[in-house]
């Protein structure tokens, strides 16, 4: 009896591993699409807000895309990877660049002119992996990440970035570098420019293209950020850029997330416990796949059914030992 109940348990046990090992789902995701490659280099980049020559040979990503709304700035970016940094030069079209509010800086600094750089350097579907660093038009830096980080102004943001801005003719430009540790891997990026306008001060935005969204992407919508890699395949040197054609990444496409135009997304940038709703867009972003969830529930009920069975077994030896001892009590 002893025997048949352990091996029914191990059975049920057995069934329930195996089903959540295959619950596992992917985080590698390709969904937003390639925006190619980072040339390496080795060419120092000064950090001042004035374009370095050596970003004629960079990757130039535009950042002019929003589905819903009309977007008035718009910009590009241009990326560098050295030594383990990534070199980015942010220029910005911006025909109404207003003075940064103090308040606003120190409380809410999306609501700012800026350009925001989102990174996800697992390239991952975590939400919580993500750094958001930000430069305003005069240059106040901030970092925050829905981990808990929350770096504003120089003192608390130097620690993460370097950074730098001016503005021009055209608008402002801002200048990163952020650390990223993934030399030759992808990672998930978003980017972002913040356009107050009009007497209300009023906000709009742009990010960049997703082709899972077949437009632009929410601000913390990871599922469908685009990734790029850091210098798999392309140098910079002062002589020109050099593209190693065959080690060019594979793309492999996976799940398809299901694009969520609203995702709870008021304004589209707020930095997470400032906007509930965008909170909730982006929770979505981080949980487990309904396939998932699905397989673990059906592993919790084999074990819940394996336990029933050993009920009912235990049950019915318990009945048969009492009625043996009755007969026994009346044969005596
Ligand atoms: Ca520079
Ligand atoms: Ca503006």
């Amino acid at each position: 009896m002893k025997k048949l109940i352990r091996n029914v348990l191990t059975a049920a046990v057995v069934m329930a591993l195996l089903t959540c090992a295959f619950a596992v789902p992917s985080f590698a995701h390709k969904d937003g699409g390639c925006l190619g490659d980072v040339p390496r280099t080795d060419v120092a980049v000064e950090i001042d807000a004035e374009r370095d020559k050596i970003y004629d040979y960079g990757l130039t990503v535009d950042v002019k895309e929003e589905k819903d709304r009309p977007v008035l700035a718009t910009g590009t970016v241009t990326l560098l990877y050295s030594g383990g940094v990534i070199y980015a030069f942010a220029e910005v079209t911006d025909s109404d660049v207003q003075t940064p509010k103090s308040d606003a800086r120190s409380e809410s600094p999306w609501l700012t002119d800026s350009f925001e750089i989102f990174i996800n350097l697992p390239n991952n579907s975590n939400v919580n992996d993500v750094m958001q660093y930000r430069i305003d038009c005069d240059g106040y830096p901030t970092v925050y990440n829905k981990a808990g980080l929350r770096a504003y102004g120089e003192k608390a943001a130097s620690e993460y970035f370097r950074y730098a801005a001016k503005r021009t003719s055209y608008g402002y430009c801002a200048e990163f570098a952020i650390p990223a540790d993934a030399p030759g891997q992808e990672i998930g990026v978003n980017f972002q420019i913040n356009d107050i306008h009009g007497e209300e001060g009023e906000l709009t935005w742009a990010v960049v293209y997703s082709v899972a969204m077949d437009g632009g992407t929410d601000s913390w919508y990871v599922n469908v950020y685009p990734y790029l890699s850091l210098g798999a395949y392309s140098s910079a040197s002062e002589s020109g850029l050099t593209v190693e054609a065959t080690q060019v990444p594979t793309e492999v496409p996976v799940e398809t997330p299901e694009p969520d135009g609203e995702n709870g997304n008021g304004n589209g940038n707020s930095d997470g416990g400032n906007n509930g709703g965008e909170q909730s867009g982006n929770d979505k972003a981080g949980q487990l796949s309904a396939g998932a969830i699905a397989a673990i529930c059906a592993g919790a009920a084999a074990l819940i059914a394996a336990c029933v069975i050993v009920c009912i077994v235990v049950k019915k030896k318990k009945a048969q030992v009492n009625e043996n001892s009755q007969v026994r009590e009346k044969e005596e």
